[in-house]
């Protein structure tokens, strides 16, 4: 169906229908159809929708006319092309707007609104006043044709459409749940049921569900058509982008013909953290997902060749990250967070004016913590000693003191031998004759990798955490 029809259309049946999960419907109404052969190859096609507006039982009374569409198809583009908006009148006082377009090869005429009325008495459909009848009704079934004498106008048929209540109801009764997670499984799995009601019942076949995409993950719907009271969606594989998780929408849609109804449900889709199915499968699902969020910053690296990565509660024994200065490298590491525990606990600090506290955090803020603390040591080294490392690191000449940097250029730029050059520190807020400025037992290379961690603003990624467990799923 063309643009320019489904808005018609859509126009016209905005006359009887209302969104939400109930909307009113005529008891009574139909649509009616029928084609017909025209001149030079041409076909002629009629459409009629109507609905009772009075009556004292049965379908006897009074029909609006709601939609009288006209469409003839040529073999031919019909050239140059037409389109007219014009109060048509058919006879004294009875009126409807009709908009006229060429669509490539064919002239569509839909006449909506106006006060067009036709009687029923008795089965038979026409004009009580005038008593022309121009349709029967048989048991459900109709047929109507307006101009008996014409041949290349159509006998359009159809069946009532009967709503006891005066309403169409679509309710969506599944999902239940508000949240999902996909399975630990390689690949995920995530499978959602969709079930949905409608009053009268007779509509459910008609359901048509709206299923939304998961990023790239492979969607499989049962049935393929999407249609039905009872509809199951699967999705394989977890998607490639963080921001895929969240939250979805599921339509349910009911479009009867004389009156449509949708209702919806929204879930929320997380990732489970502590499994290694993302598309990186070599990495935990947490440092693949959380790496495309704020609270990853810099060449971050998950590992431990070291073996440095420990768990003892203290923080100076809590590693959660290293950057391996001594080979001036060009990343650094996250260790594995699951060994501080379950929700990976953390205490992180604060600067305070002019000190520091000690913060309880978790989850995403941790690895934040983490990797805004160790991307300021790789940032630091990799800008002040980068230039000046050794030709031949840990020679005894020239790198006595095993970093990679020149001991004659750490010797004349770094007197205090913190590893902060001393011509930063002033700015830094350090002495450059110290190298414990604060009353601390921490170098002040260390302490300014503990001004970046103090950055990180606790909670900004809680939002963008998909994970399960995680800070929107605990
Ligand atoms: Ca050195
Ligand atoms: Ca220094
Ligand atoms: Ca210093």
């Amino acid at each position: 169906m063309d643009r320019l029809l489904k808005y018609l259309l859509a126009a016209a049946l905005c006359t009887s229908t209302l969104m939400g999960g109930k909307v009113q419907c005529p008891k009574h109404s139909m649509i009616l159809e029928g084609t017909k052969p025209g001149m030079m190859g041409s076909t002629y096609h009629e459409h009629l929708e109507m609905h009772q507006i009075a009556g004292v039982g049965g379908y006897d009374g009074k029909w609006q006319v709601d939609l009288f569409r006209q469409v003839v198809t040529y073999p031919w583009v019909l050239n140059p092309p037409v389109h007219t908006d014009v109060k048509v009148d058919f006879r004294q006082g009875i009126w409807m707007q009709c908009k006229a377009d060429t669509i490539g090869n064919r002239l569509v005429s839909n006449c909506t609104g106006g006060n067009m009325t036709l009687d029923v008495y008795k089965n038979r459909i026409g004009l009580h006043s005038t008593n022309i009848w121009i349709g029967k009704i048989t048991g459900k079934n109709v047929s109507l044709k307006f101009h008996k004498e014409n041949q290349y106008e159509p006998t359009i048929t159809g069946t009532i459409k009967e709503f006891a209540k005066g309403e169409l109801d679509i309710t969506v009764t599944a999902p239940t749940e508000e949240k999902f997670v996909y399975s630990d499984a390689a690949p995920g799995v995530l499978e959602i049921e969709l079930t949905a009601k409608v009053t009268p019942q007779q509509y459910e076949a008609d359901v048509v569900w709206e299923i939304p995409d998961i990023g790239n993950s492979q969607k499989t719907v049962n049935p393929a058509s999407g249609k039905g009271a009872h509809v199951t969606v699967r999705y394989k594989g977890l998607p490639k982008h963080n921001m895929d998780f969240g939250e979805k929408e599921f339509v349910a849609r009911v479009d009867t013909g004389v009156c449509k109804a949708s209702d919806s449900r929204k879930v929320r889709v997380f990732f489970p953290r502590d499994a290694r199915n993302s598309p990186e499968s070599s990495l935990p699902n947490w440092f693949y997902y959380w790496s495309q969020t704020p609270a990853r910053k810099g060449p971050a690296t998950y590992g431990d060749p070291l073996g440095y990565c420990q768990s003892t509660g203290t923080r100076a024994d809590n590693l959660l990250g290293y950057y391996r200065s001594k080979y001036l490298e060009d990343h650094y590491y996250i260790c594995d967070l699951t060994n501080l525990g379950p929700r990976f606990p953390f205490n992180t600090v604060k600067y305070q004016g002019d000190h520091f506290v000690s913060l309880h955090v978790e989850g995403i803020d941790t690895f934040a913590a983490a990797c805004w603390h160790e991307n300021a040591h790789y940032t630091h080294f990799r800008n002040w000693w980068f230039a000046h490392r050794a030709v031949h690191p840990f020679d005894p000449v020239e790198d006595f003191n095993k970093n990679s940097i020149k001991d004659s250029v750490e010797s004349v730029l770094d007197h205090d031998n913190d590893l902060i050059p001393d011509s930063l520190e002033p700015a830094l807020g350090f002495d450059p004759s110290k190298k414990y400025s604060f009353p601390v037992n921490v170098d002040d290379e260390e302490i300014d990798t503990w001004f970046e961690e103090s950055k990180w603003q606790i909670g900004s990624a809680d939002k963008e955490d998909w994970a399960k467990p995680g800070k929107q799923w605990p």
